[in-house]
Order: structure tokens, then sequence, then C-alpha cells
């Protein structure tokens, strides 16, 4: 999964595909980099991010939305929480909706059903603004774990099927360091019920602490977190470097017998 965001203040590419042309450009380069699925954000999520309102959400992701449709076959992913946004979404052609709010916005639920996307639900403990506070668990694997069997529930009693549910611990979102290695490590104990599981490290901050590298120059540090994560079970990768991430993951295919991504 390739990721451009089409805001101003998102943590790694912020400001960088504001314009719908520029948008439209990275994210048929991505797809020709090996991504096969595309994922567009209009509000950042990073701790401390403004929120923005639907309406600026919807203005920012659908005229890249509805110029990208035609021109590539990837599975398009929609980065949003909103129910209205969804709804404009689908409407466009999306084909999966990312949600790190977990459908729990009121509407979300039925706006996803409704729309017959795939739908990603991920894991966050607090609000992007406060998240990194005092992130606190217990026992991180099971209480994340916990909450997506809850989120799968939920999606089942609004009419989603199980096959359309991607489930994504929520890397950074409410966890310090140690919590994200644990959940890394132990990302096999998160399959629940056979469904896909998503990870999203990509130069994220845990990058940041283990390789003292800025954002921009974390590449290696995320190809190394995506390969770990590929080895304990993620089936899909959420990236900003996608070459890189699938040459990396090509080298791991071949090592493991297994199908090279594309
Ligand atoms: N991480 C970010 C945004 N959306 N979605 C899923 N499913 N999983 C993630 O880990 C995830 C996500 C944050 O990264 P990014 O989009 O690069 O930054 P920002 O939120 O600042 O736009």
């Amino acid at each position: 999964m390739g990721v451009v965001n089409l805001t101003p203040d998102s943590f790694s590419d912020g400001g960088r595909y504001l314009d719908p042309a520029q948008a439209l450009e990275r994210a048929l380069a991505l797809a020709a980099e090996g991504a096969a699925i595309i994922d567009l954000g209009g509000e950042s999520t990073r701790p401390g991010a403004a929120p923005v309102t639907a309406q600026e959400e919807v203005r920012r992701v659908l005229p890249v939305l509805e110029r990208l449709r035609p021109r590539t076959p990837a599975v398009l992913s929609i980065d949003t929480s909103k129910p209205e946004v969804m709804r404009a979404c689908a409407a466009a052609g999306a084909d999966l909706i990312n949600d790190v709010y977990a459908l729990r916005a009121p509407g979300a639920l039925e706006a996803a059903a409704e729309s017959g996307c795939a739908i990603c639900v991920m894991h966050m403990q607090g609000e992007p603004r406060t998240m990194q506070h005092a992130p606190h668990y217990r026992d991180v694997v099971g209480e994340v774990r916990a909450f997506l069997q809850e989120r799968v529930h939920a999606c089942l009693a609004a009419g989603i099927a199980e096959e359309r549910i991607v489930l994504d611990p929520g890397f950074g979102f409410g966890k310090t360091l140690e919590h994200n290695l644990t959940l890394l490590r132990r990302l096999g104990a998160l399959r629940i019920e056979g469904l896909p599981l998503l990870a999203g490290l990509s130069r994220k901050s845990m990058i940041g602490a283990l390789t003292g590298q800025p954002a921009q120059e974390r590449v290696h540090g995320s190809v190394a977190a995506a390969l770990i994560a590929a080895q304990n079970g993620a089936r899909i990768l959420r990236v900003h470097d996608v070459a890189a991430t699938v040459d990396a993951l090509k080298v791991l295919a071949a090592v493991s017998g297994g199908e090279a991504p594309g």
C-alpha cells in the first residue's frame, strides 16, 4: 500500500501533494513501482494534528480519486474516519476505507457497510491530539487484540462481511517505542479469524528513535521494519517508499519460497 497524503501537515510528506496534478502523478508513480493499493489521505493523524471538516477533506481527496480511478487498476483506499467522506469516495470508485478510528465515529459503521468497500479497522489508544502524552497498557498485545476483536463484531453486526475486513494494530497511535516493538515482535498473536493484517510503520517516529534519522531519511529503517512485519504475518504494508519495499519483499519471498509481491 503506497501512501499519498493530500494534506499540508502530514509528518513525512505534508504539503508535497496538495496540488491534485502532483498527487495524481505521485499515485501513478507508486502504482508503477509495484503498489497494489494506493492510500489517499485528506487529514493528518500525526500526534497534535489539527482536525479538518468533512467538506475540506472531500475537497482535497475527491478530485484526485476521480482522476486516478480510470487510470489504474490498483485498489484505491481512502484514509478517513468521516461518514460523509466515505460516501463521497465510495460513489467515486474507492475500493477500501482505511479508518484509524475503526468506524467509531457516529454513522461511520453504517456508511462503511453501505459503501460495499473493504474496510481497514485500526487500533488507537486515545485520539491524535493527545495520544502520545502517556500511552499505557497492562498487556499491549492482549488489549489491542481485544479491541480489534470487538470492532470485528461491530462490523459483522453492521452487515460488513468478514471478507471485507482488514485489521491493523496502529503502530504509533497511542503507543510508546516499547509498545510498538512488542506489537511488531508478536504481530502473529493479533491474527483474528484469519483476517489479513496491515502494518503501517513507514517513516514513523519509532524508526526515528531507533535510527536517529529525520522523517525523510528513514527509508532503510522503514524497509527493515516492513520486512519484519511481513515475516511476522502482515499481508499489507502501508509505506511511503514503495520501490525500496517491493525490492526487499522480492528477496524475502524468494528465500521463503512464497510469491513475489506485485
Ligand atoms: N498511519 C498513518 C495514517 N494512516 N492508516 C493505517 N491503517 N495504519 C497506519 O499505521 C496509519 C494509517 C500515519 O502516517 P501518515 O499518513 O504518513 O501521516 P499523517 O497521519 O501525518 O498524514
